[in-house]
């Protein structure tokens, strides 16, 4: 059981934590397009960008000043692996909300990655208090091929929406599918669902 300062992700109080159709894993694979790059944490800097009132780009010092929460979750990999108790550390998604005015056009959130890779959420599934920015799991830093320095988590939809080595979060008017959502993947994926294919 997690401590009670930790925000605990509703599934994972669930009876049964595992949805149809997944079974569960101990490890914890690695999956993704392309290869791992190796992002130096001195380069590395977040973009809020879009319908915002004011970009703005925060560099690696500046992400870890934020104030940091810790999240409870369960992983589920819409290839069927399921990864439960989870304890991730890092920044609240919507503690984005302090850092720049958001513009009341705006409904999704694009989630954009090193070399170009992007996912779409809306700002409801964005703006959930279990969804953030992770610089830890289970206590230790993320690894390279996890996302290292910072990934997001998005515990209540399929893990590929959890994008790894976060660069920027852009808001939009209009929503727009990103590199799996093209690739046949469902637009939102909700495990208890199984919004897997489009
Ligand atoms: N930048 C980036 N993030 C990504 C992906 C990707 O291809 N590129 N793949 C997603 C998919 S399909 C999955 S299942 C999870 C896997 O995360 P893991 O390797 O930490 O288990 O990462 C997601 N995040
Ligand atoms: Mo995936």
């Amino acid at each position: 059981m997690p401590s009670s300062d930790v925000i605990r992700s509703p599934d994972t109080e669930r009876a049964n934590r595992i949805p149809p159709g997944q079974s569960l894993t101990e490890g914890w694979p690695v999956l993704h397009y392309g290869g791992v790059p190796k992002i130096d944490p001195v380069e590395w800097s977040l973009r809020l960008f879009g319908l915002v009132e004011k970009e703005r780009s925060l560099s690696f010092s500046e992400f870890l000043a934020l104030p940091q929460v810790r999240v409870f979750s369960d992983v589920h990999c819409v290839t069927g692996w399921s990864r439960l108790d989870n304890l991730w550390e890092g920044v609240q998604a919507l503690a984005l909300k302090d850092l720049v005015k958001i513009l009341p056009g705006a409904r999704f959130a694009i989630v954009h990655a090193c070399g170009g890779f992007t996912t779409n959420l809306s700002l409801e599934d964005f703006f959930q208090e279990d969804v953030l920015l992770a610089v830890m799991h289970n206590g230790r830093s993320i690894s390279p091929e996890h996302g290292y320095p910072v990934r997001l988590v998005v515990p209540r939809l399929y893990f590929w929406k959890s994008a790894k080595w976060v660069v920027g979060i852009e808001f939009t008017a209009e929503d727009r599918p990103g590199f799996w959502e093209t690739h046949g993947y469902h637009n939102r994926g909700d495990p208890w669902m199984e919004e897997r294919y489009s």
